[in-house]
Order: structure tokens, then sequence, then C-alpha cells
């Protein structure tokens, strides 16, 4: 990598870490500015950036409302490279529809607009749902949006367990036949979304993107 991308991308992920939501801008302007992929500066300055600090925050070193700042500055950067990594996919007809939102009781939602933002930019129509979402409300945008794809997030140990949950009362809708679900979410595995009766699981973003290529293939 040069210099001066590397240095670019450090500064980013510094003001990512510092919660400067206005330096993230410019500093996100000027990655697209000098052609750097929009997706490495996504994972190698803002992902990195919000696990370095939370690293620091597990051990005491960071507060929570270091982890707050630093997640809006990070969504921020967020939405600038997305429109370009959305351009870069260059595609407009959708490919499939998906709902997605993180679970009730879960407030984590950067690694969930990471998945929807690579979705879209893979050239599917995302309705996010947002976070801490009722299982109604996922049962309201099946039959308002009829979408081929339900995905939930879900980060904590406690709030997985609402994936199954969802996927239950999804089924006493009588609408389980009508939607495949994927569930993700760092506490998940394959194993689980196997035991809960999901359709797919995915690890990472990028994986996220292949599995619902191959759902709806
Ligand atoms: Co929270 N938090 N947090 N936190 N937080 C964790 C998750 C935790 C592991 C930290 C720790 O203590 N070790 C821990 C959970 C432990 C457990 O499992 N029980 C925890 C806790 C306990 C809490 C609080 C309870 C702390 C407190 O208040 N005492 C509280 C809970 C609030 C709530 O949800 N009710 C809390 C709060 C927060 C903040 C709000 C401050 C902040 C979130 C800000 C935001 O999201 N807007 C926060 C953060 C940032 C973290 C850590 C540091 C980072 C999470 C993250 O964003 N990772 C996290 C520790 C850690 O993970 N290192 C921690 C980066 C992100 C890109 O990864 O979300 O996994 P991830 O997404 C990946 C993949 O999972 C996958 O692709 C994504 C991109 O590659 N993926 C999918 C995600 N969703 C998918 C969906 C799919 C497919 C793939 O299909 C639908």
């Amino acid at each position: 990598m040069s210099f001066e991308k590397e240095e670019l991308l450090n500064k980013l992920k510094e003001s990512a870490i510092n919660g400067d939501s206005d330096q993230v801008v410019k500093l996100s302007k000027k990655v697209i500015e000098v052609g750097i992929d929009p997706l490495e500066a996504v994972e190698k300055a803002l992902i990195a950036g919000v696990l370095e600090l939370g690293e620091k925050w597990i051990n005491g070193e960071a507060f929570i409302v270091d982890m707050i700042a630093a997640a809006e500055a990070m969504k921020a950067g967020l939405s600038i490279l997305k429109e370009e990594i959305v351009k870069r996919g260059g595609s407009i007809k959708y490919r499939g529809k998906i709902v997605i939102g993180t679970v009730e009781g879960d407030i984590h939602d950067i690694g969930k607009s990471i998945v929807a933002s690579l979705l879209e930019a893979a050239g599917y129509e995302v309705i996010d749902l947002g976070v801490d979402v009722p299982a109604q409300k996922f049962i309201e945008a099946i039959k308002q949006y009829n979408p081929d794809i339900i995905g939930m997030s879900a980060l904590m140990t406690t709030t997985m367990l609402k994936q199954r949950e969802i996927i239950e009362a999804i089924k006493q809708a009588n609408l389980r036949d009508k939607v495949k679900i994927i569930v993700g979410g760092a506490p998940t595995t394959e194993d689980w979304a196997k035991e809960i009766g999901a359709d797919g699981w995915a690890p990472d973003a990028a994986s996220a993107v292949e599995l619902v290529k191959k759902l709806l293939k």
C-alpha cells in the first residue's frame, strides 16, 4: 500500500476512534477523491477503528460514550463511502428485496449497517428496520414489503436468542414459507442458524452478500 494511502487510512481510522464525525466525513470524501477502494476504507479504517476502540473499552481503557461517539463517526463515514460502493456496484435493477434489522433488546447496528450497505451495492433493495426490532415489526414488514429475505443481526449472547423467537413468531403468523431468513452477528454461528431453522448464516458482510446471491439464484 502506498505511503499516502496508508497515511490517509490511518488518519480516517484515528478520526473514527476519536469519534470525530466531521473529520471522518472529510477524510472519507478524500478517500473517494484519491481513488482508494471504499470497501477497503470501510474494512481497514472504519471497522478496524471500532474494533480497536472496542478492545480498549472491554479492558476498561475507554468508556461507553467513546464507543457511541466512535460508532456515530463510523456510520457518518459509512454513509459517504456507501454511495461510492453502490456507484461502483453500478447496478440499479434490483436483484431482490431484503428486510434487515437488529433484534429486540439489541442496539448494536454497525455490522448490520455494513451488511445493508454491501447488499445495496450488490444491487438488492434493502429495507432497514433499525435496531431493537421486535417480532411484530418483522411480521408487519413481510406483509408490507413482500421481501425475498428477512435478515436478523444480534451482537449479544442474550439477544441472539431473539432470533429463534422471531422465526417462531413468523411461523405462527403463517408467513415462514413466504421468506427466506438469514442471521448473523458476532456471537452467532452456522450451527446456531441451523438449530433455529434459519435458511442461512454469514460471518461477515461480504459473505452475507454471497449467501443472498446463493439463496436468490
Ligand atoms: Co456492545 N457489546 N454493548 N456496544 N459492543 C459487545 C457486542 C460485547 C461483545 C463487548 C464485550 O463486552 N465483550 C458485549 C456483548 C457480550 C455478550 O455477548 N453478551 C457488549 C455489551 C455487553 C454491551 C452492553 C450491554 C454494554 C453495557 O451497556 N453494559 C451494551 C448493550 C446495549 C444493547 O444492545 N442493549 C453495549 C453497547 C454498545 C454500544 C452502543 C456502545 C456500541 C454499539 C454502537 C452501535 O452499534 N451503534 C457497542 C459496541 C461498538 C461493541 C463492540 C465493541 C463492537 C461491536 C461491533 O460493532 N463490531 C462489541 C465488542 C466486539 O465485538 N469486539 C460489543 C464491529 C462490527 C462490524 O462487527 O457487528 O459482528 P459485527 O458485524 C459483522 C458480522 O457479525 C456480520 O457482518 C458484519 C460486518 O462484517 N454480521 C452479519 C452482522 N450482522 C449480520 C447480519 C447478517 C449477516 C452477517 O444477516 C442478516
